[in-house]
């Protein structure tokens, strides 16, 4: 069944990173709503609303799956049967898979302009966005050099000098806390976002706040790369994103833990940087200041502040 086997995979992180996440979860319930049998829109309905929770609720922070799955379950908001919802949910979610397919592009294409010749560029996790950013620069003939963090618990930098290798790009492969040690060496710092808040922090792989302050420290400009579906649109409300916490098996193996009682793993595997520390946002729809991240969340996802009278019934008085 493709939808528990996508929500599994997210889960497990074999699907990984938060565009992936979106796009897997956005196919995954397009998916489904073509395996439902019922003709009744009733049932239908609430099928989907059951499968919409189930892929919502895999991986907590990033905020591209919430949005994928709302962008997907809208559409199907004026349909009368069953026949015109899962016309309209197959489409919109190709749609938004090509649209966040384009977005990294464009991205990659934005970013680039802020990577210059002989640059040193310093990268954490693995995102796609942000090494949209140094494929293009590499592309366009940039020739810079790249230091990527190793990503403990779960090494995601070893997919990302694999990506840096095979795109000829001369590439350092450090331990987490090398960066400090290497910060003055660096000329800019570029990474990915899991989500966005309406006030600009930037919620991205624990270290990240780390590299942003040791940035901030060292004057070396700190860049974002990250899709306007990243931007968390309930955050006006005051939520915060809530930070996943992993297995602790994923740092200390348990037959070691077992003989360890006084020691509790903790595995926080997101941080927030503040915008204070950030000194762009690359999205698709072009570069902005953390400071205009409402903008995103009002113009590109249509959240707006009225939005609070919606949520808390509040009646508005003209
Ligand atoms: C991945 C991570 C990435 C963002 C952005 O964490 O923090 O930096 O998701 O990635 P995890 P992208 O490996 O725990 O999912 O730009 O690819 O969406």
């Amino acid at each position: 069944m493709v939808l528990t086997d996508t929500a599994d995979k997210i889960k497990s992180m074999e699907i990984r990173g938060a565009g992936r996440i979106a796009r897997a979860a956005a196919l995954a319930l397009s998916e489904h709503a073509g395996s439902i049998e019922s003709t009744d829109i009733a049932s239908f309905s609430n099928e989907m609303k059951r499968a919409a929770d189930l892929i919502a609720g895999t991986r907590p922070t990033a905020v591209s799956l919430p949005n994928a799955v709302n962008i997907v379950m809208a559409s199907m908001a004026q349909a009368t049967t069953v026949a015109e919802a899962k016309m309209a949910i197959g489409s919109k979610a190709f749609e938004f898979v090509q649209s966040s397919k384009n977005a990294v592009e464009r991205i990659g294409k934005i970013g680039a302009r802020n990577i210059r010749d002989g640059d040193v560029v310093l990268t954490h996790c693995n995102s796609e966005a942000a090494l949209a950013c140094l494929i293009e620069a590499r592309r366009s003939g940039k020739d810079f050099t790249v230091f990527a963090t190793e990503v403990r618990p779960r090494n995601q930098g070893l997919l990302t000098i694999r990506v840096l290798n095979e795109a000829g790009i001369k590439t350092n492969f450090i331990v987490d806390s090398a960066v400090r040690s290497f910060i003055n060496e660096i000329d800019l710092v570029i990474t990915g976002a899991d989500a966005i808040t309406v006030n600009g922090a930037v919620v991205n792989k624990i270290g990240t706040s780390q590299i942003a302050l040791a940035a901030h420290e060292a004057r070396t400009n700190f860049i974002v790369a990250a899709e306007t579906y990243k931007f968390a649109p309930r955050t006006i409300l005051g939520e915060q994103v809530e930070i996943e916490e992993r297995p602790a098996s994923e740092v200390l193996p348990d037959e070691m833990a077992k003989n360890l009682p006084y020691v509790t793993v903790r595995n926080p595997v997101f941080d927030v940087t503040p915008a204070e520390y950030v000194d762009l946002i690359i999205t698709e729809s072009g570069a902005i200041p953390p400071q205009m991240a409402y903008i995103i969340i009002r113009d590109y996802l249509g959240w707006d502040i009225s939005e609070f009278g919606k949520e808390f019934d509040i009646d508005h008085h003209d």
